[in-house]
């Protein structure tokens, strides 16, 4: 036997893991969208309806206070949504950026994939078009998300997002007014509590491939800002014919590397998902060495992993991940390089 052959046949699989379809995996330990994703996988739903019904799960559920409503306002109080979602067999997206007043940012995105030929809508357009579609608009603030608000008023809007600006003398709040003179100001040290995406993807028993993605973005974010979640590539990537991968982290910087994007493309060479993933960090991190960022990845066999990228306070990251290996969702976790 060739032995390239052998290490596919008899070494990859005790290395690797079992594999097997279908396969459901997300980002941290959201364990109630694992099983939601899952049951539609188990009741022959397709591996798109899998992954919207897990994100909106997570949406519904407000996991971490990352997703879905009254999580993280924006400088001006305000909790706007990102989302996308992917269909790996047709290679269509839909997505919505700075999304305001609707709850389900992924449903959104999934009638801009099916009711428009556009791939993206955002801001104030996007939730008329989402009303317009049927989606109710409500007030996406809670008392917690006030609360986040308040207290960096009071903190005299520290820390934010803002470089080379002079702050209003009185309060370093907006409005700002631009620095002639530009300095480097380093980027804000991740805040890890505020950074924790579902991404979602889910194959069915055929290896149909889907993708998606679900978060409120980053807390005291400049108003309009949209981060890496949404955008193809970047925030996740599906394809039948190589595999999926999604992403979690500072979106800034990740989004200029499409990590998704990478580790697809990796894993269509034959590469496996961890290392595929592993590449897919260490590309931002030669850049960016103390960014906060992971990503998952899986391929057409239903092999996973996931890798990510070492700095104080994460050092280990938890996956969820639901095939036939167990009747629940298994919790994984990967250890941070
Ligand atoms: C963002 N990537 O908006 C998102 C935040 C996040 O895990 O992942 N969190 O930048």
């Amino acid at each position: 036997m060739p032995t390239s052959l052998i290490f596919f046949t008899l070494i990859c699989p005790l290395v690797f893991g079992k594999a097997s379809l279908p396969l459901v995996i997300n980002t941290w330990n959201f364990k109630n969208a694992t099983e939601a994703a899952w049951a539609v996988l188990q009741s022959g739903g397709s591996a798109l309806d899998a992954v919207e019904t897990g994100c909106n799960r997570c949406q519904e559920e407000q996991c971490d206070g990352s997703v879905g409503y009254g999580g993280n306002p924006d400088e001006s109080g305000e909790t706007t949504l990102d989302a996308m979602i992917m269909n790996g067999n047709t290679m269509e997206v839909g997505a919505v950026g700075d999304l305001r007043r609707i709850k389900n940012a992924i449903g959104v995105a999934r009638a801009v994939m099916e009711h428009t030929q556009h791939t993206m809508l955002v801001g104030e357009s996007a939730s008329v078009f989402a009303e317009n579609m049927g989606f109710i608009a409500e007030d996406l603030t809670t008392i917690k998300s006030l609360d986040i608000f308040t207290q960096w008023l009071k903190g005299n809007c520290q820390p934010n997002y803002r470089k080379n600006v002079l702050p209003n003398p009185s309060k370093s709040c907006p409005p700002y007014k631009p620095q002639v003179k530009l300095e480097q100001k380093k980027q804000l040290p991740a805040d890890i509590r505020s950074h924790d995406t579902i991404g979602m993807i889910a194959f069915d028993q055929y290896g149909h491939v889907a993708a998606g993605t679900s978060t409120n973005g980053l807390t005291h974010k400049v108003p309009g800002r949209v981060g890496d979640s949404p955008i193809v590539g970047a925030g996740a990537y599906a394809d039948s014919l190589a595999g999926a991968a999604a992403a979690t982290g500072d979106g800034d910087i990740m989004m200029r590397f499409l990590p998704s994007y990478l580790a697809v493309e990796l894993m269509r060479t034959g590469m496996d998902p961890s290392a595929a993933c592993k590449m897919a960090i260490s590309r931002i991190k030669r850049h960016y060495a103390d960014f906060f960022g992971a990503i998952i990845c899986a391929n057409l066999t239903g092999h996973y992993g996931a890798a990510c990228n070492k700095v104080d306070g994460f050092l280990q990251f938890h996956y969820m991940v639901s095939n036939g290996e167990s009747d629940a969702p298994l919790l994984k976790s990967v250890d941070c390089f």
